[in-house]
Formats: structure tokens, sequence, C-alpha cells
């Protein structure tokens, strides 16, 4: 039996993290994927609570999620848990808004988050971020629904998010909405809830 050319694509990437641990040329293979390829169709999943984390494939050097997002859903501003983030656009546009610590810095004074940039990228359109270049918030753009590809090294399992009023952080877990297709029961280990997960 043929492989899947998304199982295809995480070959290359364990490939590429193998020769490279910076992950190099993860951009080009991430977008070369999506200009070839819909098999991540099969395993796209909405919900109209929130945008939805489905799992492609996990290991010990990174994992590969598709985040399904409807109009109007949004992530809360968020770090990436001193992990690298790479986010490829398969359908529709999504915007991305950067920012940075509060100047206040250590001191207990609530200040709002710096808000940064703001860049869109439409379908084929790959964006890159770490905990060093800033925090971030993601949502669709053009009131359509969209997919994104999202490949954490490492894994994450929890994160920080921000209130942008106050810059105050709270942990977060967060849980799968599906592993391939096949929708997390909620009494299931990979279910975690938190707030970029579906509730019950
Ligand atoms: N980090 C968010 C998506 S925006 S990169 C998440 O994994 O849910
Ligand atoms: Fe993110």
């Amino acid at each position: 039996m043929s492989q899947r050319p998304i199982d295809e694509l995480c070959a290359a990437l364990q490939a590429e993290f193998d020769r490279d641990s910076r992950g190099k040329g993860i951009s080009s293979l991430l977008s070369a994927y999506q200009a070839e390829h819909r098999d991540w169709d099969d395993w796209a999943l909405w919900s109209d609570e929130r945008y939805t984390r489905n799992l492609v494939s996990r290991g010990n050097s990174f994992e590969l999620l598709l985040l399904c997002w409807n109009p109007g859903q949004e992530s809360p501003i968020h770090d990436h848990a001193g992990q690298n983030c790479w986010m490829a656009v398969l359908e529709g546009q999504l915007e991305e808004i950067h920012y940075g610590e509060p100047e206040n810095g250590a001191s207990e004074r609530l200040v709002p988050l710096e808000k940064g940039r703001a860049k869109s990228f439409g379908e084929g359109g790959v964006a890159f971020i770490d905990d060093s270049i800033a925090y971030h918030l993601i949502r669709p753009a053009g009131g359509v629904r969209a997919v994104s590809l999202h490949l954490y090294a490492k894994p994450i399992d929890t994160c920080k998010i921000f209130c942008p009023d106050t810059g105050q952080a709270e942990d977060v877990a967060l849980g799968y909405h599906s592993v391939r297709g096949e929708l997390v029961g909620s009494d299931s280990p990979e279910a975690i809830r938190g707030r970029f997960f579906p509730g019950p």
C-alpha cells in the first residue's frame, strides 16, 4: 500500500531534523506539500466552539498538527514553551498578530502587552515563530474558514496564554480534538481540557 503524502511529508521532516537540528529546510518542505497535496482533507474537522487541534504525527523531535478554524474563532495570545513553531496555511487565510513583553518587565504593575506587527498568510504561506521573536495570536481572515499545518519542535504539551490588557500569564494544557481522523474521547489521556481544546 502506498504511503499517504502527509506521512511522506512527516518522513521528510524527520530526515530534515536529523540533517539539521534547527530545521533549516522545514519551511520549503511544508510549502511544497501544500502546493501538491490535499490528503489532509480527510482529517480536517471543525467545531462550533473553537478552533480544533488535530494530531497528524508526534515523535521525539516534533509534532505535526492540523488546525481548523471557523470565521470568528481565534487563539489566545500565547507563547510556544521555548520551542520552534512553523505554521503553513493549507486553505483560506490566517492573520498573525505579534505581541511583545510589557515594558514594566518584572515589576508588579499590570500593563497591556505591546502589540506588534500584524501579517496575513494565504495558501502556501509559511510563518515561523519562537519565544525570542514574539508571542502571537492567530485567527482566520476574509470571513472564510481556514486550515493550517503546525509543526512544533519539540512537541508542546503546555504553554502560556496572556491577557492583552494586564499582561498576566496563565499556564494551559494543550489537547487534541482528533488523532489521525479519529475523534478523541473526553476520557482519553489525549483529551486534556484546556482553552485550546473543545470542551465537553
Ligand atoms: N499554538 C497554537 C496555534 S497558533 S501557532 C496551538 O497549537 O493551538
Ligand atoms: Fe502559536
